[in-house]
């Protein structure tokens, strides 16, 4: 599908229990009072086809494939979230707001998971093609809090999935990679510093997303 004609794609990215999905939440509370439709969605996953594909890289069953295998099982199911879900979404004016995107490749798959930066990069072309994010939000904290704050909510009976078993030295090296992303790309990303309480987050989020994203919001508000 072509290129988002009208409105605006926000993603929230980060380590494993950063609060991602309880700030993509908040944000739409934010944005709907004002007149916005939004569309809040996850990867992987957000369409029929990429939830199917979830529950096998989740589970752990496409690791034997190696990171390759899985950066294009990841790559797929995003083909698949964007024709159904994000591009429609962005071409009737909605504001999409999604729970991880192509950066979550790059960190986990690219650097984590060592991939030449060269095949993360093409898959990204092929996958994305021109549906890039407006402003990224890269939730940003120790490791060690956001692996207790996903234990915690799994609680004793369900198992970690696929990327919360690795070990401490792979989710250090997706924390520097998501803030590498944030540096190389900073009129895109912005850095939100996650070691707070839901609702300073939010706030933090909520400045930034009125900072960068003003004259959209405005335009949205406006009497018609
Ligand atoms: N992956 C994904 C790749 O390897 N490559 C890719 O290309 C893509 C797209 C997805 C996995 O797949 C990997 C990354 C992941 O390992 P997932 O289940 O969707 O798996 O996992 P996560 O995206 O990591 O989501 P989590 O649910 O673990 O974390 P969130 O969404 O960041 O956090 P959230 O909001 O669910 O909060 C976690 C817990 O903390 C509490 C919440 O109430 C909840 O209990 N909480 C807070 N507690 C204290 N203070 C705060 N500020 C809090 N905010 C939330």
């Amino acid at each position: 599908m072509s290129a988002p004609a009208k409105g605006r794609f926000i993603t929230l990215e980060g380590g494993e229990g950063a609060g991602k999905s309880t700030q993509a939440q908040l944000l739409a509370q934010r944005l709907e009072p004002m007149g916005i439709s939004v569309v809040v969605t996850r990867e992987p996953g957000g369409s029929p086809g990429a939830e199917a594909l979830r529950d096998v890289i989740l589970s752990g069953k496409a690791a034997p494939f190696g990171p390759a295998g899985e950066a294009i099982l990841f790559s797929a199911a995003r083909i698949d979230h964007i024709d159904h879900t994000i591009a429609p979404a962005l071409h009737r004016g909605a504001w999409v707001i999604s729970d991880r995107f192509a950066d979550s490749t790059r960190a986990y798959q690219g650097a984590a998971g060592k991939l030449d930066p060269a095949l993360i990069a093409s898959l990204e072309r092929v996958a994305v093609g021109d549906v890039r994010p407006d402003l990224t939000l890269i939730l940003d904290l120790p490791t060690e809090t956001g692996l207790a704050r996903a234990a915690a909510r799994r609680g004793k009976k369900e198992m970690a999935d696929r990327f919360e078993r690795e070990d401490a030295a792979f989710h250090e090296t997706l924390r520097q990679a998501f803030l590498d992303i944030a540096r190389s790309e900073p009129e895109r990303c912005a850095v939100i510093d996650a070691d707070k309480s839901p609702q300073e987050v939010a706030e933090a989020i909520w400045a930034c997303v009125r900072d960068r994203l003003a004259s959209a919001l405005q335009t949205e508000s406006a009497p018609p």
